[in-house]
């Protein structure tokens, strides 16, 4: 694994789940001081610099930060709450869910359900939503209805990569393949 991809790796577990980790509080939007990220990680072993931050930002091949007036956050993947802060927008009228073969029997029943995560993350092309499958299983792709349910009043949010947001998807929301 290249430095980037273990600092994007590292920033992503601690950034989305666990701060605590090396002793890092986040706001209530998530947002950690670069200078103090990286202190704390250098505590803990992890030797990060505000150049390698950086190339994380601008190397990998997801927005998967933001990085603003020194401090950092994850723009999309928490498991603790964090108050984003994004007003619901009107999502194209078709998003996609990548997901594992296995997967579908459950969510033919409940619908997409965050499970460990706050959010549904929902991806703006199939080929997107492929590379997020593969993460589980056999990938399988589902099409979203997202501007009928936001029609009726679902809340989506844009994240600052092209990750959309939402709380659950309800089945008449889902195509299935
Ligand atoms: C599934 C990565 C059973 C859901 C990705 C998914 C994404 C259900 C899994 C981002 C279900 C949760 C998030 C139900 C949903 N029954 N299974 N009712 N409802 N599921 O990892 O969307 O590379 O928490 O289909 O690219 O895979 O890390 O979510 O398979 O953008 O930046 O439960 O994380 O981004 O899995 O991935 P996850 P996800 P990064």
């Amino acid at each position: 694994m290249s430095d980037v991809e273990s600092i994007s790796r590292f920033l992503s577990y601690v950034l989305r789940h666990d701060p605590g980790a090396i002793g890092l509080d986040l706001d209530a939007s998530g947002w950690a001081r670069v200078e103090t990220l990286i202190q704390k990680a250098r505590e803990n072993g992890r030797s990060i610099s505000w150049e390698l931050v950086q190339r994380v930002r601008r190397d990998t091949d997801k927005d998967r930060f933001s990085i603003q007036d020194g401090r950092i956050r994850a723009n999309y993947g928490h498991s603790i709450d964090v108050d984003l802060g994004v007003e619901p927008e009107a999502p194209p009228a078709t998003l996609y869910h990548g997901t594992a073969r296995r997967a579908l029997s459950s969510i033919r029943e409940d619908g997409l359900r965050p499970q460990s995560r706050q959010y549904v993350h929902l991806s703006v092309d199939t080929e997107r939503a492929v590379d997020v499958a593969r993460r589980h299983g056999e990938p399988v792709v589902l099409e979203i209805h997202a501007g009928a349910l936001h029609a009726d009043g679902h809340p989506f949010f844009r994240t600052a990569g092209d990750v959309w947001l939402t709380t659950h998807v309800p089945l008449r929301g889902i195509e299935f393949p």
